[in-house]
């Protein structure tokens, strides 16, 4: 049996007190969310720490969005794993397509990321997927393959999440078609040597398309941008009707 996991990705939102004013509205709306679904807040690093006292005895699990290969050195701007787990992180998201777009992340540099994070005891949450150009060309399937390929080499499936974000469908409201969407994750799933590890679909997913995503029977889980940074809307999302 798959996990079910629900992650937001908050991106270069929310100061400490916004998130912890979010915390306030959104920890009681999951009074009464079925037992089996992992939720994750993926928050700027700054918000990290404070979020994750409050987050003491929740069942609510903290990402980061990125994670360095090295434990410490001259990289400004990055973040050693062990910083992240110090502060009670569990997941770390690698590999986005912005990181990948706007601060040339190769796959190369997506799988040092990866297994630095695992080998300190952090979980991946590696986003691969294609762009619009890629699509259009009839390329997805390779583009994916290959991306797979090179950024799984020397990863332990057993701890990671893979999310499947199609890049034209990411923040446009344009979302990849649930079927489509369901397509693309079961070719990806036969890539792997293990069925267990949880696949997301990530991409303009909002409360309006949650429950028709969550339905088909290879998506395991979503991960949220714009929607996950209103509390409530976040909640719906987690609590989608199955
Ligand atoms: C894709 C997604 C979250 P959004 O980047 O990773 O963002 O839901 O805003 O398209």
């Amino acid at each position: 049996m798959r996990r079910v996991v629900i992650a937001g990705n908050w991106k270069m939102h929310k100061t400490q007190a916004e998130s912890l004013e979010f915390l306030q509205s959104f920890l009681p709306l999951l009074e009464n969310t079925a037992e089996d679904r992992e939720v994750i807040l993926c928050a700027p690093f700054t918000d990290l720490s404070v979020m994750s006292k409050n987050l003491h005895g929740t069942r609510v699990r903290l990402g980061s969005q990125n994670v360095h290969w090295e434990e410490s050195g001259a990289f400004t701007g990055e973040i050693a794993p062990s910083m992240l787990t110090e502060v009670g992180v569990t997941y770390a998201v690698v590999g986005h397509s912005e990181r990948r777009q706007y601060f040339g992340e190769t796959d190369e540099t997506v799988n040092f990321r990866a297994r630095a994070a695992q080998k300190a005891g952090l979980k991946p949450i590696l986003c691969v997927g294609e762009s619009k150009q890629q699509r259009d060309a009839g390329e997805t399937e390779a583009v994916i393959t290959q991306q797979l390929k090179a950024d799984l080499v020397g990863i332990d499936l057993s701890g990671l999440v893979i999310a499947y974000e199609p890049i034209w469908a990411i923040g446009t409201g344009d979302t990849c078609d649930s079927k489509e969407a369901n397509r693309v994750i079961g070719l990806i799933r036969s890539q792997l040597s293990s069925a267990d590890v949880p696949i997301q679909y990530g991409g303009s997913v909002k409360t309006a398309n949650i429950d028709e995503i969550m339905a088909q029977p290879e998506i395991d889980g979503a991960l949220v941008g714009g929607a996950s940074l209103d509390a409530e809307g976040f909640a719906r999302i987690v609590n989608y009707q199955s």
